[in-house]
């Protein structure tokens, strides 16, 4: 437990007084024991005065004389014109569910918290309505500071002007680091136990902080994000984001809001309660310290923008943790359509070499659905990643597959059609297709007549023997399986095949035909045409036995069952 802090008002200085003005050093609101509500300046009335207060509208002028462009969304790709004419301390709708304000938090038990914000030329009214928002919506107690990281925004008193409000520091990146390097060198200049990440265009609404705080309170390992509001890119009206979903992303690795399965769904009755995310949507979301750094933070080599949420969240949950969203915690975000800075390497590349670097560090074999959904990440260099490798080994995570089954099983193959996928595995041992062999130019050898139905585009020349071999983790596509709805156990547009002539089992182009139709019996695969089973006996062939009960040898598992 924490001794309580003596609220007490921070000298301001000069330069800040008026920007200070917007604030409302705002005690607890939220605890059991309420009290008074402190000013400093006037307060929410007096935002009007302080708007014609010098500096506060030197600050706020300095951007608008550069934002006066023709077109208002050519510097932010927001309406900095409608941005820019909103109070700093505007009030916004209380977007919650009724039932969350009647909840009580003790604010005894809470962590401290910072609030690290990275911006690179952001605009300065939404810069400046980000910062008075968390001033004026969080405990004072609870708030040890907020760092501000400019990442090398083109002008330095964007980031300067600011460093005099109350509890706010200043770092600045001379080189453009990106935000997720600018977001450790921010957490790592904060004090407070636990850090919460927030976008440059945001306002926390109401009650924010608390219902995040108790959630790691209850649970020290884990993400909390809040519910993310709309700010309209045009009106700036704040919204509140309807549905309950999650974080969640396709095997190209885009990010995409997720409804909760019918199971999670109906399991959560209650509308304050938290719920499980598989990820983080990006920059909004609360850890504590401890666990930020025995994650080691986020991966040093990511550049620019992307992909630094799914290297957290895969993190987090393959390393022991979780990601849950507090619902009660609502904080509002400018969504918009480009990107309104640039990239030194430009944009795909920069988002497919991050996005790269944590397919190889936490995919395993399921790397390979991520190569064929963005087949030029294969051509893109991604740099060295021994060190985040060497962090996964050291911290003995789960694999992924581990986290499909687990965490994200409504994330489905890549083929809608299949019921599962993965490895095809038996104890260690898994189920291994050959290359094809080159067919060669002259002497194709035509498939025998009785083998027809096997396959209709160059027969025995496609085809490959199938074996048992260890499971392996690495890159081949050999053991990669899929289970159709229609009863074929693919590997790419091979089909597990077993000929009319005899127990082995290969692979041969998929054709539609009995020779290639496979059923499940409890752990056992039956090819039905011939009622056989796939069977490891005589390992390292594999061939089709007759099928017997409790035989280990004609067990198999798939990696990721899709069914529930
Ligand atoms: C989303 C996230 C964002 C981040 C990103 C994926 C939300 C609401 N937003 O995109 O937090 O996770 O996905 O990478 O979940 N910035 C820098 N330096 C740079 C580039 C950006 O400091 O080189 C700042 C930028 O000013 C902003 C923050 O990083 O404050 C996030 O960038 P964004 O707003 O362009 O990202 P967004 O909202 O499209
Ligand atoms: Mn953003």
């Amino acid at each position: 437990m924490r001794p309580r802090r003596a609220l007490r008002l921070v000298a301001l200085t000069a330069a800040a007084t008026t920007l200070a003005a917007f604030v409302v050093l705002n005690a607890s609101v939220h605890s059991g024991v309420r009290r008074q509500r402190k000013k400093v300046s006037s307060g929410v009335g007096g935002a009007r005065n302080a708007f014609s207060g010098v500096d506060a509208a030197g600050y706020l002028s300095g951007g608008r004389t550069r934002d006066r462009e023709h077109d208002p969304y050519a510097q932010h790709a927001f309406n900095v014109r409608v941005a820019n004419s909103l109070q700093p301390d505007r009030p916004i709708p209380d977007t919650r569910h009724p039932r969350c304000r009647g909840l009580d938090f003790d604010e005894e038990e809470l962590n401290t918290l910072s609030v690290v914000v990275t911006f690179h030329n952001e605009a300065r009214s939404t810069l400046l309505r980000t910062l008075v928002s968390i001033l004026n919506r969080t405990p004072q107690d609870l708030l040890e500071d907020i760092v501000l990281v400019d990442d090398a925004s083109d002008d330095p008193s964007d980031g300067l002007l600011l460093a005099g409000l109350p509890k706010v520091r200043l770092v600045r990146n001379e080189q453009r680091q990106g935000l997720a390097r600018s977001r450790v060198r921010g957490a790592d200049s904060s004090k407070g136990e636990a850090i919460f990440f927030l976008d440059s265009h945001c306002e926390v609404n109401q009650g924010w902080a608390t219902p995040l705080l108790d959630t790691l309170r209850q649970n020290p390992r884990s993400l909390v994000c809040p519910v993310i509001d709309v700010i309209d890119q045009d009106t700036f009206d704040y919204r509140a984001s309807g549905s309950v979903l999650k974080g969640g992303f396709d095997w190209g690795l885009h990010f995409r809001w997720v409804p909760l399965t019918e199971e999670e769904a109906a399991t959560r009755t209650d509308p304050t309660s938290v719920y499980r995310s598989p990820v983080v949507a990006g920059g909004l979301f609360l850890i504590a310290r401890e666990w930020w750094e025995d994650l080691g933070k986020y991966d040093p080599g990511l550049e620019v923008w992307g992909a630094e949420n799914l290297e957290m969240s895969l993190k987090a949950w393959q390393c022991g943790g979780s990601v849950e969203v507090a619902p009660c915690s609502r904080v509002g975000h400018v969504f918009r359509r480009r990107h309104p800075y640039t990239f030194p390497d430009g944009n795909a590349n920069t988002y497919l070499r991050n996005s790269r670097r944590v397919a190889e560090v936490w995919l395993d074999e399921f790397s390979h659905f991520f190569y064929e959904t963005r087949p030029s990440a294969l051509q893109q260099t991604y740099g060295d990643i021994s060190g985040r490798k060497a962090l996964r080994e050291r911290l003995g995570c789960q694999g992924f597959s581990w986290y499909l089954k687990n965490i994200y099983p409504d994330l489905g193959a890549p083929s809608k059609h299949d019921l599962a996928y993965g490895q095809l595995q038996q104890g260690n041992l898994c189920l291994q297709g050959a290359e094809p062999p080159k067919p060669h130019k002259k002497a194709q050898k035509r498939p025998h007549q009785g083998d027809k139905q096997a396959g209709h585009s160059g027969g025995e020349a496609a085809s490959a023997t199938v074996t048992v071999q260890e499971c392996t983790s690495g890159e081949g596509a050999g053991q990669r399986w899929g289970l159709t709805q229609e009863g074929s156990v693919t590997q790419g547009e091979r089909c597990l095949t077993v000929l009319t002539s005899g127990k082995r089992v290969l692979l041969y182009p998929c054709a539609a035909g009995p020779r290639q139709r496979w059923q499940r019996q409890g752990r056992r695969l039956q090819h039905i045409a011939s009622g056989l089973c796939l069977d490891s006996t005589n390992a390292p062939d594999a061939q089709a036995l007759p099928c017997r009960d409790a035989l280990y040898s004609q067990q198999w598992d798939f990696s990721v069952e899709l069914q529930a």
